[in-house]
């Protein structure tokens, strides 16, 4: 049964489901918005035209939760249909000491500090080996910047991932690493691009873009690098012919148009070098913080974030509702609001559950099958790349 909202009333419509193909208008479900605001947002998208930083912000206050899940649907049906994918994958964290102190960050620790660790590569050989029977196709690796590993470390775990697990890819080290590893090997971004990927580095990772301004950076990660840092490592590592994927951190101190401004960014960039595969809005989880006294964001705020993202990134292919962060029972709503990846099995995550997420560890590919068929999805294993695997075991 559909509530049908107008601007004065509300008609239930038994005929019509939430998400139904029927009674569209140009593919869109022609109905009203309980938020006029909406509208000429709904023409533009219509009518094919790029969204601006106002129509971002009036999506993001807009309380028509329904009306933006319906135009974020519009455009992800009509990009991936009833698809939503998924990876199996492997989490490794190869040192949580690190020494830029971000005050978001539980998983982090000084070298002295109880809980620090970093991986030998026995270590990193011996987690891989743990699920040598798993039909894992990537590994996502990252880490602290710490100053006792030299950049030669990196090379030999990118060596040792690619030895160990031919098949998979490595999809390792943030912008943030990348710009550190420039600055203790003397070489430049470049360099240690084409050496990581000459050692079989296969991508990057979206983490460390937080949010690209330099108000919420000088609050709360002074010593990270910055917007422009960020956004030109990352058009580096596209011009070498590896593909990444963004993120956003949001629900800290962070405006709406701070986010805005944030997917506008990202946009541009890609606008540029076409090298984004996805983006992947993460929700802040305070506990063990120094911001432990911020709530959790809330299902409207994750379920808007992946809307408007959908909408605004209009040249980003994928959007995921990552599991871990917003918990699975939103991860099935976000995949009628714009998410078209669900992430991964991850077996074991560190850096949200350090910060206090109950979600589970990792889940089987089973249970992300499941996941997506009982939300009306069709679930496609895919590799990094977005290729779907086919026999799978
Ligand atoms: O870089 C750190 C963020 C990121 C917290 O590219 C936190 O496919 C929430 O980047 N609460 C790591 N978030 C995760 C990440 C990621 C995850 C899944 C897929 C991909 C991908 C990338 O998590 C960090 C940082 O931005 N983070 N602390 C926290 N307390
Ligand atoms: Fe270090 Fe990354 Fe944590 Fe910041 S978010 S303290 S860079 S591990």
């Amino acid at each position: 049964m559909l509530l049908i909202y107008t601007y004065d009333h509300v008609v239930i419509n038994p005929n019509i489901s939430i998400f139904s193909d029927q009674g569209q208008m140009n593919g869109m479900p022609d109905i009203s918005f309980s938020d006029h605001n909406l509208l000429p947002i709904r023409d533009k998208i219509l009518h094919g035209q790029r969204l601006d930083y106002a129509d971002g912000c009036t999506l993001f206050h807009s309380t028509d939760l329904i009306g933006k899940a319906r135009l974020a649907d519009y455009i992800r049906r009509k990009r991936h249909g009833k698809t939503a994918y998924f990876v199996y994958n492997q989490h490794i964290n190869y040192t949580n000491i690190c020494k830029n102190h971000c005050l978001f960050c539980a998983f982090s620790r000084e070298k002295e500090e109880q809980g620090a660790f970093t991986l030998s590569i026995e270590d990193v050989k011996a987690q891989l080996d743990q699920r040598a029977r798993e039909p894992i196709r990537e590994i996502h690796m990252v880490g602290g910047l710490n100053a006792s590993l030299p950049f030669d470390y990196y090379i030999r775990l990118i060596e040792t991932v690619k030895e160990r697990r031919p098949d998979a890819a490595v999809k390792a080290f943030t912008a943030v690493e990348i710009d550190y590893f420039s600055e203790i090997s003397g070489l430049s971004v470049s360099e240690v691009i084409v050496q990581l990927k000459q050692a079989g580095l296969s991508m990057m990772p979206g983490g460390g873009a937080e949010v690209l301004n330099q108000r919420v950076r000088q609050q709360l990660f002074p010593r990270k690098i910055g917007k422009e840092r960020w956004l030109e490592i990352v058009k580096t590592v596209h011009e070498n012919g590896l593909t990444s994927n963004a993120t956003m951190l949001y629900g800290h101190i962070e405006t709406i148009g701070e986010r805005v401004d944030h997917l506008i960014s990202l946009r541009n960039l890609q606008d540029e070098t076409g090298g984004f595969s996805a983006f992947i809005p993460l929700a802040f989880h305070s506990e063990n913080t120094k911001l432990s006294h911020l709530p959790r964001t809330t299902a409207f705020d994750d379920l808007t974030t992946i809307a408007v993202a959908r909408l605004m990134l209009d040249n980003f292919d994928h959007i995921k509702g990552y599991w871990v962060m917003i918990g699975e029972p939103l991860a099935q709503l976000s995949l009628s609001f714009g998410a078209d990846d669900l992430d991964g099995t991850i077996i074991e995550e560190k850096i949200t559950h350090m910060a206090g997420a109950r979600t589970a560890k990792g889940l089987s590919r089973d249970q992300m099958v499941n996941l997506i068929q009982s939300a009306g999805f069709e679930p496609v294993e895919r590799d990094s790349f977005y290729h779907p695997i086919e026999n799978v075991s």
